[in-house]
């Protein structure tokens, strides 16, 4: 299977505000390691989807109504201003720190049932909304987080002025202007080059490289435009706890995830086992399918179609797909060990269901192969979406 763009470009949307997140580093267990979510990474993704023939859209900025749909005014609020109180702390040169980076944690087994105050320190505050050590906040990380998620919002843009036009045509997408409900003709896609990415992030707190939640942004968007019901897909090779905890409670947003098996010692480490299922209004609609470390293309792909059809049963009006290409085989940060055939038959499965479709780029650190592991699996979901067309 080697699919071709030419005759199904796809929109991609970035802002060069997403370059302005400079990670530097990474406390791991103490001690500082190179960051892992680089600047470069969007670099080889623009060029490899411009090289295979995407057209670049520019993003727009985020609304904040479609920022507070997702996350707590108190998160954005953190994100906003901690590196400015950080810098007028002193801490840059006091104990030598110019990133944010926090080390008490107001956890609940510290709490003991009271609430946590806002604490009066910055460096306390670094710890009451980021739940690990990883995830550090620079000068440029709000307006870059802010970028990622304008990014994640003209993509639902765009799928949703699409649907309408094919509805001005005769053809059954849209029931007005800006509208997503299902058709039968080939489904509209966008996909948003987001960066920082975003499936780790809750609605009040972030970690795992993550900030705002551009995918669970998207998927309220598409609901702000009519989809009554959302799925969204995660092939990134980790858990994507933050989005499974927005919607959890949630009956009208599906969460459909594989990753790599968390019992098995990796990140979230605390969530994304199979038995995650939903709860309240949302029973059912949680869906984690946990792969064994070194598990390949077999195992991944008919996970896939689990998800895949897990998503249909669902019957979404749209999809937004959380894409992360870290299950790759190369991937320094994961794993799993699927080829670049296997991450174009990943695409060709999603972009299979037909629907209005927005993807969302999470992880994927292997800059040599980054690249053209994004650009396959957009090949793939075109590819998909065409053959259901045809269905
Ligand atoms: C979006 C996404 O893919 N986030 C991945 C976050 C998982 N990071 C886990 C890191 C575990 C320790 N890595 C050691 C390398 C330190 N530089
Ligand atoms: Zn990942």
């Amino acid at each position: 299977m080697s699919p071709t763009v030419a005759d199904a470009p796809i929109p991609f949307v970035w802002h060069p505000r997403t370059r302005r997140h400079v990670p530097s580093a990474e406390i791991w267990l103490g001690v500082r390691t190179p960051g892992t979510e680089v600047v470069e990474r969007v670099d080889v993704i623009r060029d490899a989807l411009i090289r295979a023939g995407h057209r670049e859209v520019t993003a727009r900025d985020p609304d904040r109504h479609a920022l507070l749909a997702v996350h707590s005014p108190e998160l954005l609020e953190h994100l906003r201003t901690i590196h400015d109180a950080w810098a007028v702390g002193g801490y840059a040169t006091d104990p030598g720190q110019d990133r944010v980076v926090p080390y008490v944690f107001p956890t609940v087994g510290m709490l003991g049932g009271l609430p946590a105050r806002r604490a009066a320190a910055p460096h306390a505050r670094a710890g009451q909304f980021c739940y690990d050590t990883m995830t550090l906040i620079g000068p440029g990380t709000w307006d870059a987080a802010e970028a990622a998620a304008g990014a994640a919002l003209t993509a639902v843009d765009l799928v949703a002025e699409a649907a309408w036009v094919e509805h001005e045509a005769g053809l059954p997408r849209a029931e007005g202007p800006g509208q997503v409900v299902p058709g039968t003709v080939r489904a509209p896609i966008a996909y948003a080059l987001c960066r920082p990415p975003g499936h780790h992030a809750t609605r009040e707190a972030f970690g795992g490289s993550c900030y705002l939640n551009n995918a669970a942004i998207a998927a309220e968007a598409l609901r702000a435009r009519g989809a009554r019901r959302v799925a969204i897909l995660d092939v990134d090779a980790h858990h994507g706890n933050g989005t499974q905890t927005i919607f959890y409670g949630r009956g009208d947003v599906l969460y459909a995830s594989v990753h790599v098996d968390p019992g098995a010692g990796w990140f979230p480490h605390f969530m994304g086992f199979a038995d995650e299922t939903g709860f309240h209004g949302g029973v059912g609609t949680n869906v984690n399918i946990p792969l064994p470390p070194r598990a390949g293309d077999d195992r991944w792909l008919a996970a896939v179609e689990e998800l895949v059809g897990a998503a249909a049963a669902f019957h979404p009006d749209a999809v937004v797909v959380s894409l992360g290409v870290d299950a790759a085989v190369e991937d320094p940060e994961s794993p799993l060990r699927v080829t670049r055939e296997g991450i174009a038959a990943t695409g060709v499965l999603l972009g299979g269901l037909g629907l209005p479709t927005v993807v969302v780029q999470e992880g994927g650190y292997h800059l040599r192969t980054l690249g053209a592991l994004v650009a396959d699996a957009l090949a793939g979901i075109a590819e998909g979406a065409v053959r259901a067309s045809r269905r």
